[in-house]
């Protein structure tokens, strides 16, 4: 792994190296003709994709309920209580999440609060293949059934050799309300648009290719959709009293994501450096998923020795990661030193594949930096607020004034006068 010894500025320099996905036009134009045929030709057009794309006639887009028990039914003991304790963990630690609105009646004659209200329905992308993570499942559903969203619509690809029955049953665990056979672009347009089948949704959220990305970016607005998830990341902060074995191994557990994750230690300490370095090529070695792993070690992975610990949360302020290991002496006092970081795991047991599966804080969270703006997935996110206000005439008759003087510097009189109309043969200012 590279190790660099420079200045905090060179350092910020070097780590920025890398860009973020341009966008393809010719990836917009495809997707933009998928999502203009679905919302023309509904289900049929979903068949057609499935057939043409996945090769898979489909009678019925929609899962049956017997497939979905049966998968369940299916599911090794092992398996479903190791899912049953993620979600009871991420219940209990996501319930705290919840907001509750408020009101206010502190001024005589006034109550003013804010209502929150769940999203009715979600649309949740699950990708096929591999990439079908139960937990990520997991992640994306449960807030949604925490918040209190009526209907939870799961998306899938068709796989020629049938859904993964780990998939089903994580989605029936989770609280899915149904299942449709239909992905990429495709999917994407029948929960923004609706198709005979499938019901139009008010958010969609879940990960998904380039297409399923850049739909997602063009029915924005249609419906909301969660951030675009960019490849995993991982930033370690260490110093010389953490375990160079347990750095290698935790930075290579989100190396093995994807070829383009990011694994990057940062520590004032040159021996722990060239320890992890060196153990990290020797676990490489008996990981089955080695050459992922060992792409982004190579393309994207550093190590950075900073003179001093303020430099060292400086530098991993500016990185921003998505996951950020505090491996310090002590290291619940450095909380308030961090600004950016999607996830935070303080400390030698808090190894960060734990907060991808059991923890309970969600495992969807900002990449690319955009932790510097960005919140991990949360109950918030499948809720939306109104504000309420109720004034009595007394109280109205105070802000009379003001609220007429500011329509009719607006240029706008019928603002003006609804609210005289409430003191019809009063002026304001005999009342001011
Ligand atoms: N670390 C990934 C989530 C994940 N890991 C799913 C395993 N399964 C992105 O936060
Ligand atoms: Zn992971």
């Amino acid at each position: 792994m590279k190790i660099y010894e420079k200045s905090l500025a060179e350092m910020k320099q070097i780590a920025k190296s890398y860009t973020k996905q341009a966008s393809d036009p010719q990836v917009e134009k495809r997707v933009a003709d998928i999502i203009a045929n679905v919302k023309e030709r509904g289900d049929a057009a979903l068949k057609e994709y499935a057939k043409a794309f996945d090769g898979v006639a489909l009678d019925n887009l929609r899962v049956s309920q017997a497939q979905i028990d049966a998968a369940y039914d299916g599911l090794s003991d092992d398996l479903k209580s190791a899912l049953e304790l993620a979600k009871k963990n991420i219940i209990s630690y996501q319930s705290m999440e919840v907001q509750n609105g408020f009101i206010d009646s502190s001024k005589s004659g006034i109550i003013r609060g804010q209502k929150v209200t769940p999203l009715q329905r979600v649309g949740l992308y699950v990708p096929g293949g591999t990439a079908a993570y139960p937990s990520t499942i997991l992640m994306n559903a449960l807030p949604a059934k925490i918040a209190g969203v009526d209907e939870i619509v799961m998306v899938t690809p068709p796989q020629k050799e049938g859904l993964s029955p780990v998939v089903l049953a994580a989605a029936k665990i989770a609280g899915v309300s149904a299942i449709f056979q239909v992905g990429g672009a495709q999917a994407i347009a029948a929960l923004a648009f609706g198709t005979e089948s499938i019901e139009a949704v008010n958010k969609i959220v879940g990960p998904g290719n380039i297409y399923v990305a850049t739909a997602k970016k063009q029915v924005f607005g249609q419906v909301a959709i969660d951030m675009v998830a960019g490849p995993s990341e991982i930033g370690i902060l260490a110093d010389d009293t953490a375990d160079p074995v347990d750095l290698a191994a935790d930075l290579l557990s989100q190396a093995e994501h994807d070829r383009r994750a990011r694994a990057m230690l940062v520590t004032d300490s040159k021996d722990l450096a060239l320890a992890v370095s060196q153990e990290v090529g020797r676990q490489l070695e008996t990981l089955p998923r080695k050459a992922i792993a060992q792409a982004a070690i190579e393309d994207r992975g550093f190590i950075a020795v900073m003179p001093s610990i303020p430099d060292m949360f400086a530098l991993m302020n500016d990185l921003a990661p998505e996951h950020l290991e505090v491996q310090l002496e002590n290291p619940m006092q450095y909380l308030s030193d961090i600004r950016n970081a999607g996830s935070i795991f303080l400390g030698k047991y808090a190894s960060e594949p734990l907060g991808d599966y059991v923890a309970g804080p969600n495992h969807v969270l900002p990449t690319g930096g955009t932790a510097k703006f960005s919140s991990p997935l949360g109950v918030y996110d499948f809720v939306k607020t109104s504000s309420f206000v109720q004034f009595s005439k007394e109280a109205l008759q105070e802000d009379l004034a003001a609220i007429t003087a500011l329509a009719r510097a607006e240029g706008l009189e019928a603002h003006a006068r609804a609210v005289e109309s409430r003191f019809r043969g009063v002026t304001a200012n005999e009342n001011s």
